[in-house]
């Protein structure tokens, strides 16, 4: 996969050079480039915001450079245009489409994504009405919180995304247990020393019964699931519960009515 990210703070994604996705660059599993946006400016001062039209508060970022720099990853493209093929211009804004494992994956079959990387109160809009001629341009955020600009939402992203392609992740079985998790939260995790400050690791963990180890790391997903996001439990497919995890969701508040999963505070006794 090629993926090109464009931003006046280059040194923010340093980060990709490390870890998994640093070896996956190095591997040549992944081409990541990083552009600096003010390459592509032609005044001494290599501005690259002005203010806004119709007024307001803060700057808002100069259409030109980001055209000349998106012209130019675009004609880099090794997407071929014919039937209408175009690489992936991902745009981080609070205003976007929110971001998720199942945006992942979609995102992890792409041959080439681009990245643009907004600050100030963003991009000239025009600027994503040029793209659209090359690009699949798609505006998205990676939550409803306010940054002060897309490199952190391009660093969470391109780590979500890289850990997904092939070779990346050394051993693909973890990849798959958790993709496994279906709809629910991770299980906790323990390792060695079996004590500490005074706290055991559960008992079963050290049983060596398969059976029981994997009961109970479901029953702490769907435990921690129900106490932490019970927006998730309502969305599992009831019909794929045994009567183990409907008996852990009862006792964690949760009922199963006509086939649908319901907290207990919502069914009418009759
Ligand atoms: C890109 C500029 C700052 C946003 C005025 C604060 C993503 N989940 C997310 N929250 N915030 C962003 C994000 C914020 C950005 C830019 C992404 C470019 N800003 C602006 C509008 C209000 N300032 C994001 N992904």
């Amino acid at each position: 996969m090629r993926i090109d990210v464009v931003s006046i703070f280059p040194e923010y994604l340093a980060a990709l050079d490390l870890s998994l996705i640093g070896k996956a660059r190095r591997e040549k599993l992944l081409d990541l480039n990083v552009h600096d946006l003010r390459d592509h400016t032609h005044d001494r001062h290599r501005t690259v915001d002005d203010t806004p039209y119709g007024g307001g508060a803060g700057m808002v970022m100069k259409p030109e450079p980001w055209g000349a720099v998106l012209d130019r990853i675009a004609t880099e493209s090794p997407v071929s245009p014919v039937a209408g093929n175009k690489p992936i211009l991902i745009v981080p804004s609070p205003a976007g489409a929110v971001f998720d494992q199942e945006m992942a994956y979609e995102l992890a079959e792409a041959e080439h994504l681009a990245f643009a990387c907004g600050r100030y109160e963003g991009i000239d809009e025009r600027v994503l009405e040029h793209a659209a001629e090359a690009f699949d341009v798609r505006p998205v955020s990676i939550g409803d919180y306010v940054l002060n600009g897309g490199e952190v939402a391009v660093l969470a992203m391109v780590e979500a995304i890289g850990r997904l392609i092939p070779g990346v992740i050394g051993n693909p079985e973890s990849l798959i247990e958790e993709s496994h998790s279906d709809g629910l939260l991770e299980y906790p995790v323990y390792t060695k020393p079996g004590t500490w400050e005074g706290r055991e690791v559960p008992e079963v963990l050290l049983s060596g019964n398969h059976g029981k180890i994997a009961r109970f790391r479901r029953n702490k997903q769907l435990e921690r699931t129900a106490i932490r996001r019970p927006d998730l439990i309502v969305q599992l497919d009831a019909a794929a519960l045994n009567r183990h995890d409907r008996d852990t969701l009862w006792h964690n508040g949760f009922a199963i009515v006509d086939g649908r999963i319901v907290p207990k505070d919502q069914v009418v006794q009759d």
